[in-house]
């Protein structure tokens, strides 16, 4: 029998790509490594003949993609000294931050949107102990907020403007890479303050400089730090495609939207963080932004459970919602091979879920006949 080590954290596996030093306490809970599904049953149903790979981020110890920065984010934090940290959140940056939080043993403080994030999420923040605030406004006044109290009180900012956060999250590319053997022709995001997708490019381009297929603008990013012991993969880099909710889609508009509106509630931001630098991502990797409608994002999600068995939540099946559009239209030729990152689990929003569904519910006493009745009713033949 053999044993593999533990897996203790992104922060350790990659420790030599990441602003840490030996004697740095890691604040982690194992965040990372997550699984990078090959869808079996869409693809068919497109009738394209293309490869399509889930990254599962949902099944990161809080549930979704955040917890990669977070874990990077906090650590330097503690790090730093600092004893609190604070973020404005849609709800899945505000479970994060409460997690890690606790872990280190400091203070998180989270605003949200009153009223406006999701079920699971709420229940995350107040049980991991974080100070919650609920504004009467969106995610984009909570940031201005943020900003303006963390030039007054001791507390550090956790948002994606932290460049730490960034740092962590360009980890997923590199899981990627290595479990593919090489980049994916297509690598598809949901939007929101577009954070992740720049953290995705810094990542994708930090392992191509490393093959010694250095690319000037890609060597921006690394500084000339990228060194990957034995690791020249490949060169190559995905076009990055970021598609948004129609009702909260800037990158479309060309400017803020002032009232985002949508379903998927962990994307309703108006005023992108990482406006510039996923302009940059854009044109570098020759990709694109795009919108989905609300009711195209629920199709999707529905779709992705009910043919593939893996539970996102609405923000996260816009990647794939995007995706199939594209695929279908041949915008996204036949013979590629696509990444649909899924950023966040399904269970942080039990009730869009429950509101969806068009799964047979039977409610009946508790007699064999009535079981009978139940499975006869609903057998498809
Ligand atoms: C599930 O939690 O901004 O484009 O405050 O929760 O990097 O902002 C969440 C964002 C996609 C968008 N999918 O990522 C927050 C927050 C899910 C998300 C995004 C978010 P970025």
């Amino acid at each position: 029998m053999t044993f593999r080590p533990r897996y203790t954290g992104l922060i350790d596996k990659y420790r030599d790509r990441l602003p840490v030093h030996d004697d740095t306490r890691i604040i982690s809970l194992g965040e990372g490594n997550t699984p990078l599904i090959r869808l079996q049953n869409i693809p068919r149903e497109l009738g394209k003949d293309v490869d399509i790979y889930v990254k599962y981020e949902g099944l990161n110890p809080t549930g979704s993609f955040k917890d990669r920065g977070m874990t990077m984010a906090v650590t330097k934090a503690v790090e730093a000294g600092s004893k609190a940290i604070i973020c404005a959140s849609t709800g899945n940056t505000s479970a994060a931050a409460a997690a890690y939080a606790a872990r280190a043993g400091i203070t998180a403080f989270v605003l949200i949107p009153d009223g406006k994030i999701a079920m699971g999420k709420m229940a995350q923040a107040m049980m991991y102990g974080a100070v919650t605030i609920q504004i009467k406004g969106n995610f984009d006044d909570g940031m201005q907020l943020v900003k303006e109290v963390a030039e007054h009180a001791p507390v550090t900012i956790v948002n994606s403007i932290n460049p730490y956060r960034l740092q962590g999250q360009k980890t997923a590319a590199f899981e990627i890479i290595e479990e593919l053997g090489h980049a994916p022709d297509y690598h598809c995001l949901p939007v929101g303050n577009a954070g992740n997708v720049t953290a995705h490019w810094i990542g994708y381009c930090e392992y191509s400089c490393s093959s010694g297929d250095h690319v000037t603008e890609a060597c921006a990013y690394c500084g000339g730090k990228c060194k990957f012991a034995g690791g020249a993969i490949t060169g190559k880099r995905p076009k990055m495609v970021g598609y948004q909710a129609a009702g909260s889609a800037p990158f479309m508009r060309g400017g803020p939207v002032k009232e985002p509106e949508t379903v998927a509630t962990a994307i309703r931001i108006g005023n992108p963080q990482s406006w510039d630098q996923a302009w940059k991502v854009q044109k570098e990797s020759g990709g694109w932004f795009d919108e989905c409608t609300d009711e195209l994002i629920l199709a999707a999600q529905k779709l992705l459970a009910e043919r593939e068995g893996i539970f996102c939540e609405p923000a996260s099946a816009t990647s794939l919602a995007g995706a199939m559009r594209d695929i279908q239209s041949g915008k996204i030729p036949e013979g590629s091979s696509i990444v649909c990152t899924l950023t966040g689990n399904g269970l942080k929003d039990p009730d869009t879920a429950i509101k969806q569904s068009t799964s047979p519910v039977v409610s009946i006493d508790a007699e064999l006949d009535a079981v009978k009745r139940a499975i006869f009713e609903n057998t498809i033949i």
